[in-house]
């Protein structure tokens, strides 16, 4: 490892926040750093609640994420932030969109990174769970996760979060419409924020019977929905209290473990495969010669056949 690598990791387990924001920007930069880095500092992973704050855009999520982050503050919680930003991955939009949101969390010392997406459907930046490792390594007892939900964002941040909070509005459409944009699969917990506006209750009864309509097993958890205000504060305490009920349940019915486990398999198998990849890569230009090619062509061998081949000689070389 590099020397200045090093210090960084040092001053990191110190408990200084510039070195966690340095390192985040090189797990976010260069590829594969987050192995290296987060190798070196594994034994401290796994202790931080994940919330991930989805939604449609414009619902109020750092608004919310603000006012939840200060009330966490409050109860003497360590609390870190991760605001995907999907509006501008290239001119900088990461930076100013949410933390702009988010000005008294900000004022009030709490640790705010913003991630670009790559793409422009929303979802999670690809470094998104390895910044979340940082920040649960580092000490954080909450680690707020904002995204706007559309397309793959659902699925990502299910996968990065132990408890997904969905953010609705009473004008952002029935409740089928956040039924067929596949919220309700995902939530454990909702949010009805602007109620300050029109049809809000009309928008929770329907909201709570199409919820009360899905089969649930004895025991298991039942979302809850929450009127809030963001910008009032209001139903910020009811949130954070039920984020309380939804860890509590977690940890007592196992799901917090079992959520660990398929992260630490979804990087195993993904680590495997970026490296048996980069070997067969290796491999596939020198084995694929235009003598086998011609072979396959004439049909005295297949390409079935041919690719069995290499993987024996891969595993017999391993
Ligand atoms: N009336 C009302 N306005 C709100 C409420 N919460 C947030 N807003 C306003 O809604 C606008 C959007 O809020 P944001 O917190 O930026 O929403 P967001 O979901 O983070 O937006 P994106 O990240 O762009 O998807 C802002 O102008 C907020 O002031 C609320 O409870 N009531
Ligand atoms: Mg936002």
């Amino acid at each position: 490892m590099k020397p200045s690598l090093q210090r960084l990791i040092q001053d990191f387990k110190a408990g200084h926040p510039r070195a966690l924001a340095r390192l985040i920007t090189e797990v976010e930069n260069r590829e594969n750093a987050h192995e290296e880095i987060l190798e070196a500092l594994y034994s401290r992973v796994g202790r931080a609640h994940r919330i991930g704050i989805t939604g449609p855009p414009g619902a109020g999520k750092s608004t919310l994420v603000d006012a939840l982050a200060l009330h966490f503050q409050k109860q003497g919680k360590r609390v870190g932030v991760i605001a995907v930003d999907p509006s501008s991955p290239f001119t900088g939009g990461a930076l100013l969109g949410d933390r702009h949101r988010m000005t008294r969390a900000t004022q009030a010392g709490i640790f705010i990174r913003s991630l670009a997406t790559r793409g422009s459907l929303g979802g999670l930046s690809e470094a998104t769970p390895f910044v979340a490792d940082l920040m649960d390594a580092f000490g954080f007892d909450v680690v707020l996760i904002e995204t706007v939900g559309v397309g793959q964002a659902e699925l990502d941040i299910i996968h990065t979060s132990d408890t997904v909070v969905v953010v609705l509005v009473p004008e952002s459409g029935d409740a089928i419409q956040a039924m067929k944009a596949g919220l309700m699969e995902i939530a454990d917990i909702f949010v009805i924020n602007k109620y300050d506006r029109e049809g809000a209750h009309r928008f929770q009864n329907e909201l709570e019977s199409v919820l009360s309509m899905q089969p649930r097993r004895e025991g298991e958890w039942t979302p809850p929905v929450i009127p809030a205000v963001a910008t009032r504060e209001q139903g910020v305490p009811e949130l954070a209290e039920a984020l309380e009920r939804h860890l509590a349940y977690l940890k007592q019915s196992g799901r917090f473990l079992e959520k660990r486990k398929h992260r630490i398999l979804d990087e195993i198998e993904r680590t495997a495969k970026d490296l048996l990849w980069r070997r067969l890569e290796g491999r596939l230009s020198e084995a694929l010669t235009q003598q086998w090619l011609q072979r396959a062509l004439k049909g005295e061998e297949t390409p079935y056949a041919l690719a069995r081949r290499i993987v024996e000689q891969l595993s017999r070389e391993a």
